[in-house]
C-alpha cells in the first residue's frame, strides 16, 4: 500500500494526481500545517525539510518499504515503478523532464511567491508584487509557446510534466497580465486533462481536503503563521 502524506496545495495534488492516473492503491493522510503538524519530530524523519508531499511506499525497490519527498522525486518514483508516464530512454523522457523542471523551478516558486507577496506581505512591496508577477506571467507564455507546438509539455503524449503543471495552472486565470483568452493553447491543454477521469476524481478529492485546510488556516495562532511563511524579522508581534 502507498501512503500519500499531504493536504489541498498544488504540489501534493500533483502526486495525487499521478496516483489517481496509475491505478495504485493509496490512502490520503492530511497533515494539517496549519496546526504544525509538518514541524513534528515524527514528521520531520520523514522529510527534514518539514513540508509535505510525503510518499511512503511499503512495497518500495527489491520489496523494502521507501519513503519519498520533494514532489518532483515522487512523479520520478511512482513513473519508474509502473512504467507510466514517462518514457524510459531516449529524447521523449528528457523532453519530458526539462518540462518537469520548468515547472519545479518556474512556476511553483513565481506563482507561490507571488502569491505570497499579494496576500501574506505587509504592504510596501509593490517592487516584489510586481516581479513575481512579470516572471509567472513570463513561465505562462512560455507554457503557451510550448504547447502551440506540441499537445502536451513533454510532445505527443501526457506526461509527469503535465501531471506537475496541471494543478499549479488550473487555479490561475487573468491574475497575471493576461487570462486564458491571451493563452489559447494553454486553455486547450488545461481542458483536455481536467477532462482525464484521474484528474476529475483527484479534484473532487482535494476540494474536500481545501474544506478542512480553510478552517484550519483561519484559526491558526499567528506565530505558527509565520513560521510557515517564513516572515523572519516580519513576524508579529514585531521584535524590539
Ligand atoms: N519543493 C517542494 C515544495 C513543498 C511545499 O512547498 N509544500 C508546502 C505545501 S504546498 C508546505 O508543506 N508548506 C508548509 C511549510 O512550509 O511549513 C515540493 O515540490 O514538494
Amino acid at each position: 500500500m502507498i501512503r500519500l502524506l499531504g493536504m489541498s496545495s498544488p504540489n501534493v495534488q500533483k502526486v495525487h494526481l499521478m496516483l489517481e492516473e496509475v491505478g495504485l492503491p493509496f490512502t490520503v493522510e492530511r497533515i494539517d500545517v496549519w496546526k504544525g503538524e509538518n514541524f513534528t519530530p515524527d514528521f520531520a524523519a520523514l522529510n527534514p525539510n518539514k513540508k509535505v508531499p510525503v510518499l511512503i511506499d511499503e512495497d518500495g525497490p527489491d520489496g523494502a518499504p521507501i519513503t519519498v519527498f520533494e514532489s518532483g522525486a515522487i512523479l520520478i518514483y511512482l513513473a519508474e515503478k509502473t512504467g507510466r508516464f514517462l518514457a524510459a530512454r531516449g529524447a521523449a523522457r528528457y523532453a519530458a523532464l526539462q518540462w518537469l523542471a520548468v515547472q519545479l523551478s518556474g512556476v511553483g516558486p513565481m506563482f507561490g511567491q507571488y502569491t505570497h507577496f499579494r496576500m501574506f506581505a505587509p504592504p510596501g512591496n509593490d517592487y516584489a508584487e510586481s516581479r513575481y508577477r512579470t516572471q509567472a506571467a513570463r513561465v505562462i507564455e512560455t507554457l503557451d509557446a510550448r504547447l502551440g507546438q506540441a499537445a502536451y509539455l513533454g510532445g505527443d503524449a501526457y506526461s509527469i510534466a503535465d501531471i506537475a503543471t496541471f494543478p499549479w495552472m488550473r487555479n490561475r486565470s487573468g491574475k497575471w497580465g493576461g487570462n486564458w483568452d491571451t493563452y489559447p493553447n494553454v486553455r486547450r491543454w488545461l481542458t483536455a486533462v481536467a477532462d482525464r477521469p484521474a484528474a476529475r476524481r483527484m479534484m473532487a478529492e482535494m476540494d474536500r481536503i481545501w474544506t478542512a485546510d480553510l478552517q484550519s488556516m483561519k484559526a491558526a495562532p499567528g506565530v505558527l503563521v509565520d513560521e510557515i511563511l517564513g516572515r523572519g524579522d516580519f513576524a508579529a508581534p514585531p521584535r524590539a
